[in-house]
């Protein structure tokens, strides 16, 4: 197949599932053209049957907001031709759906599809915002195919848009080798924890969506209690109010900012327990991350991470906000070895329900059924 992947090039969620998707796709023969407005951050190996495009932004004078989504459109329909592709995938709604759909008539070709991968905030909180409202509708009717990355988003966006139309729940997935110890690149724990503290982290993008805040105040009553570390990977519109937070604390000693880090493995290897404290989270990809590398997450019940989390197994899920009940857990688990090494064999193995050789061909007869419609 002729694949053209449209993402988000930065840090974040539906751009590592699209890259890591396109990969993949691309090591089984699929020739797969990335069209975003920067390389993937994930893209950065060299493969054959990768193809990157990039858009280019049209500034003039006039436009106060140069518009992306045009440009984008006109790339893609320049793609498309130059490239002859039987599919667009579209992750992320706004605007790659709609860029997506308007390129696909612009072409007025019937037989290039169009599929839409909802990630979560564009239908939790872009969704939300009236002004996107009837646009984002639009574009999930109008694809020939959508998913969602969890049942409780495809429930989230039926309700919210009154979509009467089939959403497929395509789980995002892991590579099981990536979480391997063994493997080379493992990260230096001594070097973060040098007198054997135990070691917390959390990585997003610090938007306040993510409540950095409860990770540093979880952090600070867990070290009243325990010799430990606090790893924050991640960059993002908190990060200086983090940073005054740790400040205000007193502890500035014990908590690392590692900026991004584009193969987060590396870190979460040298890590015990991932601390993800989110009021939304459609999916939680970084847990899944976190678990497929043995860290056992602690952290929110929140949107679609109960279906990646097991509470009691793999980790602990309670209310949004509720941090004395999640640094109790953290005391709990830290403190008691045998329990912790059990979080840790089951973190692994509930990862591999998640792994890449059954996600795979959940995508490719997927993409299959689509372009047959
Ligand atoms: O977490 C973010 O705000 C980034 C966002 C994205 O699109 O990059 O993440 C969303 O998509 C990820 C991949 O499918 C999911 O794992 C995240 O849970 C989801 N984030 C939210 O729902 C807040």
């Amino acid at each position: 197949m002729k694949i053209g992947m449209i993402c988000y090039p930065t840090h974040g969620g539906s751009g590592v599932v699209a890259s890591e998707l396109g990969l993949e796709l691309a090591r089984r023969g699929h020739d797969v053209h990335f069209i975003s407005y920067a390389v993937p951050f994930r893209l950065r190996e060299y493969h054959p049957n990768i193809f990157l495009h990039e858009v280019d932004v049209a500034s003039y004078p006039l436009f106060k907001y140069p518009p992306y989504d045009l440009s984008l459109a006109t790339k893609i329909v320049d793609v498309t031709q130059e490239y002859d592709l039987d599919l667009l995938h579209a992750h992320y709604a706004v605007p790659h759906a709609t860029s997506a759909y308007l390129a696909k008539h612009i072409l007025n070709s019937k037989k290039l599809k169009v599929i839409t991968t909802l990630h979560g905030t564009d239908i939790t909180l872009v969704g939300a915002d009236k002004s996107f409202f009837s646009v984002i509708k639009f574009s999930i009717e109008q694809s020939d195919g959508v998913t969602a990355v969890s049942n409780y988003l495809k429930q989230r966006t039926i309700e919210e848009f009154q979509i009467n139309r089939d959403i497929k729940v395509i789980y995002n997935f892991i590579d099981p080798s990536k979480g391997d110890h063994s493997t080379p690149g493992v990260c230096k724990r001594e070097k973060y924890a040098p007198a054997g503290e135990r070691v917390l982290i959390h990585a997003s993008n610090f938007r306040p969506v993510k409540r950095v805040s409860d990770v540093v105040r979880i952090f600070a009553k867990v070290r009243e209690q325990m010799h430990c570390k606090l790893l924050l990977v991640g960059e993002g519109p908190e990060r200086l109010f983090i940073q005054q937070l740790v400040k205000e604390l007193k502890l500035r000693e014990d908590v690392l900012f590692l900026g991004e880090v584009d193969y987060i493995e590396e870190v979460l290897r040298c890590a015990d327990i991932f601390l993800l404290p989110s009021e939304q989270e459609s999916f939680g990809l970084v847990a899944l991350e976190a678990m497929n590398c043995g860290v056992p997450v602690i952290g929110a019940r929140t949107g679609g991470v109960p279906e990646v989390v097991v509470h009691g197994e793999t980790g602990f899920l309670f209310p949004v906000g509720e941090i004395n009940a999640m640094t109790q857990a953290a005391i709990e688990l830290l403190s008691d070895n045998a329990r912790f090494r059990r979080f840790v064999a089951a973190s692994r193995q509930r990862a591999r329900r998640f792994a890449m050789e059954k996600i795979m061909p959940e995508w490719e007869s997927y993409y299959r059924e689509v372009l047959e419609r």
